[in-house]
C-alpha cells in the first residue's frame, strides 16, 4: 500500500482529521505509533494509509521540531499574539506569558495589535519592536493591514492567541473568509452552550499554510509555560542577552540588585521597564510555584 504525507490538523478523542493532497481524512493511530506509546498532536506530520473505506490509518510520524505546551500543537513556525488597541485593555504581563511559552518552545513570536481603527498603537508597538518581535498594526474591522498580514503568514503554520474579544477571529476571518471563525457574541454564545476546552483546529490554506485560531483559551496559568527553572527565566527574554554576563555578581537574578546591567538598561530606557516588570513578576510565579507545589 501507498503511504501520503499529510497534516493533522485536528485531534478529538484518538481521531485525527489530516489534510493530505489537498483532502481532509478521518484517521486512527495504526498499531505501530499506539504501541510506541506517541501522543500525537494537531499540527504534527504524518504518513497516512487509506483503507477500503475512505477513512485512513496514521502509519508515522515525522519528529517534531517543536511544540506548544497549550495549546497542545506541534510544528509551528510563529506564534501569532493578537492584542487591541483598547476594549479591551492590552495587558502586558499576559502577552509576556505567551512569548515567554514561545520562546522556551523555540517558536517564533509576531505581535499583531488590532483595532488600530479606535487608538494609536503607540507605545505598545515600540516595546515589542525594541524585544526584535516581527510586529503588525491592523484593523480586522475595514481590513487594514490585512494583506501585509496574510503576505507574511503564507507558507506558515502559526497559531493566533491572545485575550478575548482582542478581534483574533474578526481578523481570522478577513485573512481567510473561508474560514468563518467564530466571533463576537456567537462565540461567546458557543462557548457557553458547550465544553469550553475545545480543541485547536488548523485551517488548511493552502498546502503550505496552516492555521488555528484559539477559542476558549484567554489566560495562560504559570505552570502552562513549560519553564522547569525560574533561574532560567532570563533567557526567555531574548532582548536581556546582550546584557548576560555584564551584572556584577554571578548569580545575580537580574530582579534588584545593585550592579545589574539589565536594571541598568532598564534606567536608561535601552530595555523596556514594562518587559522587566513581567519578568519580575513570572520570577516570583514560577519561584512560588517551586517552593508550594
Ligand atoms: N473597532 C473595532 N472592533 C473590532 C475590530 N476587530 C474586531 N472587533 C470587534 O471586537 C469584538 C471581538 O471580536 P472577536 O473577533 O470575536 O474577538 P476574539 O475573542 O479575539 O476572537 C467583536 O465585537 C468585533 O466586531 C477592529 O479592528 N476594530
Ligand atoms: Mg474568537
Ligand atoms: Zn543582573
Amino acid at each position: 500500500m501507498e503511504s501520503e504525507l499529510g497534516v493533522i490538523i485536528k485531534e478529538k478523542k484518538g481521531l485525527y482529521t489530516v489534510s493530505a493532497g489537498g483532502e481532509e481524512l478521518f484517521c486512527k493511530a495504526g498499531s505501530r505509533i499506539r504501541k510506541d506509546g506517541i501522543r500525537l498532536m494537531a499540527g504534527d506530520r504524518v504518513e497516512v494509509e487509506r483503507n477500503a473505506d475512505g477513512s485512513g490509518f496514521i502509519r508515522n510520524v515525522t519528529p517534531r521540531k517543536n511544540a506548544l505546551p497549550r495549546p497542545l500543537v506541534a510544528n509551528i513556525d510563529t506564534l501569532v499574539i493578537v492584542t487591541a488597541t483598547t476594549s479591551p485593555a492590552p495587558y502586558p504581563y499576559n502577552i509576556d506569558k505567551l512569548t515567554v511559552m514561545a520562546e522556551k518552545a523555540d517558536v517564533a513570536v509576531a505581535v499583531v495589535i488590532n483595532k488600530c481603527d479606535l487608538k494609536s498603537p503607540g507605545e505598545l508597538l515600540d516595546m515589542y519592536r525594541t524585544v526584535g518581535y516581527d510586529c503588525f498594526t491592523v484593523c480586522a474591522a475595514t481590513s487594514k493591514g490585512v494583506e501585509e498580514l496574510r503576505t507574511y503568514l503564507k507558507g506558515k503554520t502559526a497559531v493566533f492567541a491572545g485575550a478575548s474579544g482582542v478581534g483574533k477571529s474578526s481578523l481570522l476571518n478577513a485573512l481567510y473568509p473561508g474560514m468563518e471563525a467564530e466571533t463576537g457574541e456567537l462565540s461567546k454564545k458557543i462557548a457557553r452552550g458547550r465544553n469550553t476546552t475545545r480543541h485547536t483546529e488548523f485551517f488548511p490554506v493552502d498546502k503550505d499554510t496552516y492555521i488555528a485560531d484559539t477559542p476558549g483559551f484567554t489566560m495562560l496559568d504559570e505552570d502552562k509555560l513549560g519553564i522547569e527553572e525560574y533561574e532560567e527565566l532570563y533567557l526567555c527574554f531574548p532582548e536581556f542577552e546582550k546584557h548576560i554576563g555584564q551584572c556584577m555578581f554571578r548569580g545575580c537574578t537580574h530582579l534588584k540588585e545593585d550592579g545589574c546591567a539589565i536594571l541598568a538598561a532598564v534606567k536608561c530606557k535601552e530595555l523596556s521597564q514594562s518587559r522587566h516588570e513581567s519578568y519580575v513578576k513570572l520570577y516570583g510565579e514560577l519561584k512560588n510555584r517551586k517552593r508550594y507545589g
